[in-house]
């Protein structure tokens, strides 16, 4: 430990939730007591998801109880079967989410720049057996939209976006809920904007929000008749009011995560061996995460001693996506997960490194993590 920094005396985690006053919540929770209506589209739902589309300039949203549900749901919806193509370099919801749909993930290698799928690799993955394309926007940085629905048009597939990450991105001011055949935001409370837990779809097709409002309650279309086998994944009141309350905040919050972002380039900006994501031409960020790289030759050590030392000085970083979804016990069996098949996500996987960012941080904390952070080299 260099004896000029001390720890930090209270931890510095990867993310804090975006906590409004209480009593902003408080006096929603008050509505919800007088209406006595719980969940399945009560009026706190209906003001959400209203507002919700139009702040992620979408024509269609649906609500869920969490993420990853939300992206089983549109797999399920979208028809996805036999073998969907996607990236090894997310969090595990995105090829679990194809396994409970019995679809076999193929995973394809990923840009290094952006470290998302890797679109010029995608037609090489596909075969006879494929229904579709499963990307992630992963870090909030857009795939590369127009040569993936080039490559879906061309191949008849369909579309699916993980923006679990992307809250509030826009492209050419359109938001990027509008691009493929449907995207799923997560709203858990690690995400810059939250309902504790919580998802959304968003998609073009209206008569596709009708199949998925039918699918996420059981299938009920009224009291006699059930049309599909449907599942119960239904986003209630509660989490819907939270939602309302927090999205009055989280322009200020990106604000504030703008400006840490800005710090940690400033401070970390010619850094050798440190790489920071570069800005994407005409993209809307919304400075959710903090990912860099370290190469442990350039930089003088390794991501995982970094990682490691900084727990010393109270400071909890995370690796997010290591281990890579590809090495996962239940499919590193795939021909598709051999190393050989992904060697710049196997390779991004080593590096990657989330600091913390969070509205609630000071820019003088930013400051001493990237001091904290430089202190490691040799
Ligand atoms: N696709 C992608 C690409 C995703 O990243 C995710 C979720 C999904 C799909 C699935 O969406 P959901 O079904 O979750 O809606 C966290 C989150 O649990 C997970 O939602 C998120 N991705 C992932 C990137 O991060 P962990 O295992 O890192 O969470 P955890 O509990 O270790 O929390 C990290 C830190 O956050 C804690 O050390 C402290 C802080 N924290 C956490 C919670 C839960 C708080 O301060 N307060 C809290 O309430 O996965």
């Amino acid at each position: 430990m260099n004896s000029h920094l001390k720890p930090f005396e209270e931890p510095i985690f990867i993310t804090r939730p975006l906590l409004p006053d209480v009593a902003e919540v408080q006096s929603k929770l008050e509505d919800i007591w007088a209406s006595q209506w719980l969940t399945n589209n009560g009026p706190q739902h209906i003001a959400f998801e209203k507002e919700l589309g139009n702040y992620l300039k979408v024509p269609h949203l649906s609500l869920f109880n969490n993420g990853t549900l939300a992206l089983v749901a549109a797999c399920q919806s979208l028809g996805l079967c036999g073998e969907v193509v996607t990236t090894p370099f997310t969090f595990p919801a995105t090829p679990h989410a194809l396994t409970w749909n019995n679809i076999t993930p193929v995973f394809c290698d990923v840009d290094p720049d952006t470290m998302n799928i890797d679109a010029t690799k995608i037609e090489s993955m596909i075969t006879s057996q494929t229904t579709g394309i499963l990307a992630v926007h992963v870090f909030g940085t857009p795939c590369d939209v127009i040569n993936i629905q080039d490559i879906a048009d061309r191949h008849g597939l369909k579309v699916v976006y993980d923006a679990a990450h992307a809250f509030g991105v826009e492209i050419n001011e359109t938001g990027i809920g509008n691009f493929g055949d449907a995207s799923m935001f997560s709203f858990h409370a690690t995400k810059l904007f939250h309902t504790a837990e919580g998802g959304a779809l968003t998609f073009r097709d209206s008569n596709l929000k009708t199949h998925i409002d039918l699918l996420k309650n059981f299938g009920i279309k009224n009291e006699e008749e059930v049309v599909m086998p449907g599942i119960n994944c239904k986003m209630n009141e509660i989490q819907a009011a939270m939602g309302l309350v927090v999205l009055g905040h989280v322009e200020d919050e990106i604000r504030k995560r703008k400006v840490l972002s800005e710090t940690y380039r400033e401070c970390l900006r010619d850094v050798e061996g440190i790489t920071l994501l570069k800005a994407i031409l005409n993209t809307e960020g919304n400075y959710h995460y903090l990912a860099v790289r370290i190469n442990e030759t350039r930089f003088g050590c390794s991501r995982d001693h970094v990682y490691d030392e900084f727990k010393t000085y109270n400071v909890f970083t995370r690796k997010y996506f290591y281990p890579l979804c590809s090495n996962y016990h239940h499919y590193h069996q795939l021909p598709s997960a051999k190393r050989t098949n992904l060697p710049t996500a196997t390779q991004v996987a080593q590096e990657v490194l989330c600091l913390p960012l969070y509205g609630a941080l000071s820019v003088d904390d930013v400051t001493k993590i990237c001091d904290i952070l430089l202190s490691f080299r040799s």
